[in-house]
This record gives C-alpha cells, structure tokens and sequence, in this order.
C-alpha cells in the first residue's frame, strides 16, 4: 500500500491569516504574496503568512532559488472542515467504570468518546443511550454503575478531519444526531463535533493578491473570510459582509502594489524580498515591454534593484529564459500551467497562456496541445478555449484555439489555419487578450 500522502491535507490555522495568490501561481503571484506578508508583518498586529494555491513555476522557482527564499506554504484548500470544529474531549476506556462518565455527563458534557488502549475509536456515551441502557439493566441504577463503559458503547456517526463540512452538513443534520466523533488521517481518534459547529464553523482569514476573483482563488474561497485584496486584474470580485481594504489598480504587477505600501510606510525589505518583488515586476511586464507596464512599475523596479544589488538588464533576461517553454512538460501541464477562466457575454471561457523563447518547438507539440484543450472544453463546457504562446524574446504570441465555430469565426486576428491564430504584438491576456475575446462575443450576441 502507498505511505499516505501528508499534502492531502495540510489544514488552515484559523489564529492566521494567509496572502495567497491566485491557482497555478505565476511569479507574482509568489513574489506579491511574499512580499505582503512581510510588509503586513510589519505594519499590523494580525499574524500574516504567505501562502500559494498551488505548485511553483519555473520562473517563480528560479527566483526563490536565485535568492535563497522558501516559497510560500501550501494551502491546498480554505474550507472549514471536521478537523476545524473538533474539540478535544478526553476519551474514556471502554474498561473504565460507568460511573466516570456519568459523573461527566452529570457535570454537562454531552458525549464521552471511547477510545481503546490502541487509540482505536469504538463510539462514545451519550446522556440519551445511558438512559435507555439503564432502563433495560436488571437491578436498576446502582447495579448499572457497577459496570464498565462497555457494554454502553453507542455507534455515532464519525467523520474524518479532513472533509469539507459542506459536504456532509446535509446528511448529517438529516441524520438527527446532535453529537459527532471526529477522527484523523490515521484514523484514530480526534475530537467531538456537534450539530452547532456544522452550522456557523470558524472561517479562514485570506488576503487575495494578485486576484480578485474567487474563481481563480484557491479552493473554498468562497466559505474563507476575505480581509482584504490587493490586484491589478479586472474587477469580477463576489461581495463581503464587511467592508474590507481592497485595492485594486492599472500597474504591471501587484508586485508593484507592494512595494509602493513598503516605500509609502517606509519599511524597507530584506534583499531577498526586494528580489523577489523585482522578479514580480519583470515577469508580469516582460522587462517592460509589455503594454501593462507604467511609470509606478519601473520606478518601484528601479527602487527594488537598488535594494537587492540587481542588474535589472541581465538578471531579466536570465528569469526570462526560465520560462518552462514546450519541452519537458506534458501538455496538460502546459494548459493548466497558467490558466484562467472568464465569463464573457453568459458564456465560459478559458484562456492559458505559456511563455516561450521562440515559436520553434510549436508545430511538434501543437497537435497534443490541440487535444489538451479539446478535453477541458468538453469536460468543462466552455464555449471556447484558447492558449496564448508569448514568444517573450521577440514579443508576439500565436493563439491556439477550440470553440464554437461562430466564436472562432469572429475573433479579429490573422487566421493561420482552422485552430492557430497570429496574434502579432499581442502579449497581455488581460490588457490585450481577454478585451479582444470579449469584444468578439459579445459582438455575437
Ligand atoms: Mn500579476
């Protein structure tokens, strides 16, 4: 049997709160997320740490090398789940007398686990089962005390510490039961859960950068507290119950974002952070060439080179040709690699991109990367499905696409053939990419 695997479930503290960036995180979305949780280290009482919704990319990974950083830790979901509303109740032996959990449940407690001398679970005592157990032992009340737990041993409905509780509320609260037994990834015993956390369970506290939407924010976003949000993407952002500091502004990268907040508290990062912030700058930009870039960016850059003692022309090229490219790489991985999903006039749509130097390795690996977004599109009904390939030394991209055929028919670039568009100096997906793709839909209508 494979050894469990331990990042299954790697469970959220609910005394911290976490930066994340969005899933499949690109570099700045590690870089933003890095850099914020230092610069909130700083400046609030709250305990902020970094986070990543999923596995690190080349070119993040060559920074975070390069500078000697750990990444962010993983926090593979946000949703509250049993090992979050678990309490601790001492258990009992199902050879300890009777009369020690009477006494407990006596003094309030609505359920004592029983748990065996080898940490197995066997059920608990609750007021109710004692009650009719008693009701049936010849001798009555003094006789029954006499007795060990086992015999009184009820089965309870036992859920382990890493389910979502959204999805085993309804059940359980069909079941009727009030009290649950928790269990670990061991299966041993973990704690009690009643009907009430089910109801109101403790939130996770997250910090969206490099994102405002939750559909590309990591896993249970939806059931996580948003305290606050910090992006230079579109707005596409669900509501709070509370209002939060949100910002969200044109620059190239929310890495940028974070190093204004620093310059502006006047708190100024370690060499490793400012490194890895200027690393942010220079990928989200292409070393300013892409269109997304401002003023704001390069003079945060110029501030963070200085900072870091980094040559901005060279160290740019070199965290640009650690772009992954075609080769090396399944093409599922290169589809989902860096992935997003819009709705544009009612209608799903996805659009990845990957960073290449050169188109050169394109017509190999174009037939497989056809079929990779032939999957998702069925798979996820979207209504088109498209990979951006941004050559990021010469600047221009070519569009591989999957659609309705009408979409396809529309769309206002140079069609090379039935899937392949040449997208000339087109290089943002969000300035230039997804504007044009949603023009064209909507122009459907
Ligand atoms: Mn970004």
């Amino acid at each position: 049997m494979p050894p469990p695997t331990r990042e299954r479930h790697d469970p959220w503290h609910p005394e911290l709160t976490y930066v994340i960036g969005h899933q499949r995180p690109d570099m700045d979305a590690i870089a933003s997320a890095l850099g914020y949780a230092w610069f909130l280290g700083q400046t609030s009482a709250d305990k902020v740490v970094a986070a990543r919704a999923g596995q690190v990319g080349a070119q993040a990974a060559f920074a975070l090398g390069y500078f000697g950083t750990r990444p962010p830790r993983v926090l593979s979901s946000a949703a509250p789940t049993f090992g979050h509303v678990a309490s601790p109740q001492e258990p009992v032996t199902p050879d300890a007398p009777l009369g020690e959990a009477m006494s407990r449940l006596a003094q309030g407690e609505r359920l004592v686990p029983v748990v065996d001398g080898d940490g197995r679970l066997l059920g608990g005592l609750t007021p109710l089962a004692l009650a009719r157990a008693y009701a049936q032992v010849a001798g009555g009340l003094a006789r029954a005390s006499e007795q060990t737990c086992r015999a009184y041993v009820e089965k309870l409905p036992t859920v382990p510490s890493g389910d979502r509780i959204r999805d085993r509320r309804g059940t359980l609260l069909r079941g009727g039961g009030e009290e649950f037994l928790v269990i670990g990834e061991d299966g041993r015993y973990l704690g009690t859960a009643s009907r009430r956390c089910l109801l109101e369970p403790p939130r996770a506290r997250l910090i969206l950068v490099d994102h405002n939407e939750l559909s590309q924010a990591v896993t249970g976003a939806d059931e996580a507290e948003i305290v606050g949000v910090l992006d230079h993407h579109r707005l596409g952002n669900a509501s709070t119950a509370a209002p939060i500091p949100f910002v969200v502004e044109p620059v190239g990268s929310t890495s940028t974002l974070v190093t204004e907040a620093c310059r502006q508290e006047h708190v100024a990062p370690p060499a490793d952070i400012a490194g890895l912030l200027l690393s942010g700058i220079l990928s989200d930009t292409l070393v300013f060439r892409s269109p997304t870039v401002t003023d704001r960016d390069r003079r945060a850059a110029d501030w963070l080179a200085g900072r870091s003692k980094i040559e901005i022309g060279e160290y740019g090229r070199d965290l640009i040709q650690a772009s992954p490219g075609l080769v090396d790489r399944s093409a599922d991985q290169i589809v989902d690699g860096d992935r997003k999903n819009y709705e544009m006039a009612g209608k799903a749509v996805s659009v990845a991109q990957v960073e290449v130097t050169g188109f050169g390795e394109l017509p190999e690996r174009k037939p497989d990367l056809l079929g990779a977004l032939d999957a998702r599109r069925e798979r996820e009904g979207l209504a088109l499905i498209c990979l951006m390939v941004t050559d990021v030394v010469t600047i221009q991209s070519r569009l591989l696409c999957r659609g309705d055929a009408a979409i396809l028919g529309g769309l206002p670039f140079a069609r090379l053939d039935g899937s392949e568009f040449d997208l000339g100096g087109i290089v943002s997906r969000k300035k230039q990419l997804v504007p044009a793709l949603q023009g064209a839909i909507e122009e459907l209508e």
